[in-house]
């Protein structure tokens, strides 16, 4: 979208001050956590991509120097330092001093599409830094000027004169540790987040260097095919149906759609949707407008081409969504974002929009590749046979069930309380800790349900052999929120779900497996922290009567020398557990599941690409990327709560 116009400071929107800012850090930038640092290298990368967006800047640098400051530059038009007719200071001052600076919000013809705050990113940046240094080049010229906490500090001076060259934006900034928690930057993170950025605006080349280290660490995103060569990536470790990925981009009336997709050997499906290059977790009109598409051309080509017969069903959603990768992203003058966390996109306008759009060209694109075509209708049939069978199974267990007094699994040992909210359940490893379980638990709040050996994997099996699982089956009923698109978090009967496994290698799988299950089948239990591992002891230490137990290797240590110190000759014994059955029940209440005492890991996956990759690569087949991945270690598991 190239426009020619003129920009003055004239059309610049002045507010006010930026004291509110240091005042409410997290009204601005959502925390001053590690998101909220980061978060202020995307405002100002955001800034770089809206003027590439404008048809002005093709390469964009960042750079995080040996003082974990980061420096940004662009090859842009450089920002306008003319004078502001009311203000009387330069544009740039503007643009980095009063907050809501900046061109009025898609009055100019055009509209700011990349995310962020709308054109205060600079501002909020500079309240948030101890110091920030901005330089521009432009009109032959380079400008320069410095802040200190949000203020100037110097006036936009002109520093020097450049013949050569290009005209651009060069900023740098010390995020002030008085606010945020921590001030070091992440490599891995912006690595994600540009790249990222770099799929979604084609063309634009990213690149992240850190200097911190010896040799400098250096990625350098750039993408002709943009999405579809997101999805090639999301791909890299599954095996493709249909070779040739459907792209299509379409610009229409001040709206932006494009779409890319390809269907692999999986049974998960990964949608990831944007607006305004914003990652929309929670879905919305988009996703919505793209699902009812592929059901649509799906269906209709199937039936066109008799690959569906006349009396037979048509495809349902998630027949022709097993296996799929697909990105959507639009762009959108005034987007509205809603839910819980801000990332669902409202505008109702853009179903339609990205629903007629994605029929139309997935259409073209099955006619025109009928070889293609025939192996996602084959994919789908072989889904939707499954889902069939699965189905009957379903409706045998329930008419069974319907004649028994309780439905429940027979080795649920359940609470008393109905309260879900006060009401937890442990799945425990085995039988035998299943019983120790069962006999030290409070059994007003807390259910144990004893899981024999090593669950299924369901990364590996379609969803009629998942629901075969004993196991699995056994789960389904204990939670009562069934599964998939039935899923119901409102049916849930426990509020916290606790994974207690033994704490070796074993325990380790089997709560990947579970997470894995629990991940692709109940997302949202996931999503919404309802997931918990316990943490049992690895150690008792006794002496004389005094007993105490140990949950790391630290901590075990640490135990040991302060016992050292304080009593040099007493004699200690040490127990290692290997598992939990090594506990009797009283021990296993005492360590693991008394409410004052225990220790219990949340476990979130907030991020679909993130966890698709977690699990793709450690529960998939392909075995150099899960040994690749597995050196680089799995990150899922964050925050800890008690
Ligand atoms: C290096 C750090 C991050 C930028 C520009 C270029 C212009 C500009 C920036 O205008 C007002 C608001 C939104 C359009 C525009 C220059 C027109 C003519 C610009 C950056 C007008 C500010 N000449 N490059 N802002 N915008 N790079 N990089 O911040 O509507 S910010």
């Amino acid at each position: 979208m190239k426009q020619k116009q003129e920009y003055g400071a004239s059309q610049i929107e002045v507010l006010e001050g930026l004291k509110p800012v240091r005042l409410r850090p997290g009204m601005y930038i959502g925390s001053t956590g590690p998101a909220g640092l980061h978060h202020l290298v995307y405002e100002i990368v955001d800034n770089s991509v809206d003027e590439a967006l404008a048809g002005y800047c093709k390469n964009i640098t960042v750079s995080i120097e040996a003082d974990n400051s980061i420096i940004v530059q662009d090859d842009g038009r450089g920002m306008p330092v003319d004078l502001h007719p009311k203000m009387g200071i330069p544009a740039v001052e503007v643009i980095h001093t009063k907050l809501h600076a900046g061109g009025k919000f898609g009055g100019d013809g055009g509209y700011k599409v990349s995310g962020g705050l709308h054109g205060v990113g600079a501002s909020v940046v500079n309240a948030l830094s101890t110091r920030m240094t901005v330089q521009v080049k432009r009109d032959k010229k380079i400008y320069e000027q410095e802040y200190f906490r949000g203020e100037e500090s110097t006036e936009l001076k002109v520093v020097g004169e450049y013949k050569t060259g290009k005209t651009g934006s060069k900023t740098q900034f010390w995020p002030d540790p008085t606010i945020f928690d921590e001030v070091v930057f992440e490599y891995e993170i912006l690595q994600r987040r540009l790249r990222e950025m770099a799929f979604l605006s084609k063309g634009l080349a990213i690149t992240l260097e850190d200097k911190r280290v010896s040799p400098y660490r250096k990625d350098r995103f750039h993408y002709e095919g943009g999405i579809k060569e997101f999805i090639q990536y999301l791909n890299k470790n599954k095996d493709p149906i249909n070779k040739s990925i459907f792209y299509y981009e379409v610009k229409q009336k001040g709206y932006e759609v494009e779409v890319a997709l390809q269907y692999t050997d999986r049974y998960s499906e990964l949608i990831l949707s944007y607006a305004n290059n914003i990652h929309t977790n929670e879905g919305g009109y988009h996703e919505t407008g793209l699902k009812s598409a592929l059901t649509r051309a799906i269906n209709d080509y199937a039936k066109k081409n008799k690959f569906i017969k006349e009396n037979d069903d048509s495809f349902s959603g998630e027949d022709v969504r097993e296996g799929l990768t697909a990105i959507v992203s639009v762009k959108l003058t005034s987007p509205q974002f809603e839910g819980q966390t801000k990332a669902k996109l409202g505008n109702s306008e853009m179903k339609g929009f990205v629903e007629t759009n994605t029929v139309e060209q997935l259409t073209y694109f099955l006619e025109e590749k009928p070889k293609q075509a025939e192996l996602i209708m084959k994919k789908c049939l072989t889904a939707q046979r499954a889902r069939e069978a699965a189905r009957r199974a379903r409706e045998i267990t329930r008419q069974t069930s319907a004649l028994e007094t309780t439905s429940l699994p027979g080795k649920l040992a359940d609470c008393s309380e109905k309260d879900p909210a006060l009401s937890e359940i442990f799945l425990v490893e085995g039988d035998s800790a299943g019983g120790s379980a069962k006999q030290g638990r409070d059994r007003r709040r807390q259910a144990i349900l004893p899981l024999r050996g090593k669950i299924l994997n369901v990364e590996k099996a379609r969803s009629d052999r998942v629901l075969a699982s004993e196991e699995i089956k056994n789960m389904i009923t204990a939670f009562g929120c069934n599964f998939g698109d039935e899923f119901d978090i409102n049916k849930l009967r426990y509020h916290k779900i606790i994974i207690m496994t033994d704490a070796d290698v074993d325990g380790a799988h089997i709560r990947t497996l579970l997470l894995t299950f629990f991940f692709r089948y109940m997302k949202p239990l996931v999503e919404g922290g309802y997931i918990y591992a316990a943490q049992p002891p690895l150690f008792k230490v006794k002496q004389g009567k005094k007993e105490w137990y140990t949950y790391s290797d630290a901590e075990q240590e640490k135990l040991l020398a302060d016992l050292k110190e304080e009593n040099p000759n007493a004699k200690v014994e040490i127990q290692r557990y290997k598992g939990l059955g090594e506990m009797d029940f009283n021990q296993l209440w005492d360590t693991t599941m008394d409410f004052n005492k225990r220790t219990l890991v949340r476990i979130t996956v907030d991020d679909a690409q993130a966890a698709d990759e977690i699990f793709t690569t450690l529960m998939g087949d392909k075995v150099p990327p899960r040994k690749a991945f597995i050196e680089d270690n799995a990150k899922y598991v964050r925050n800890l709560d008690i």
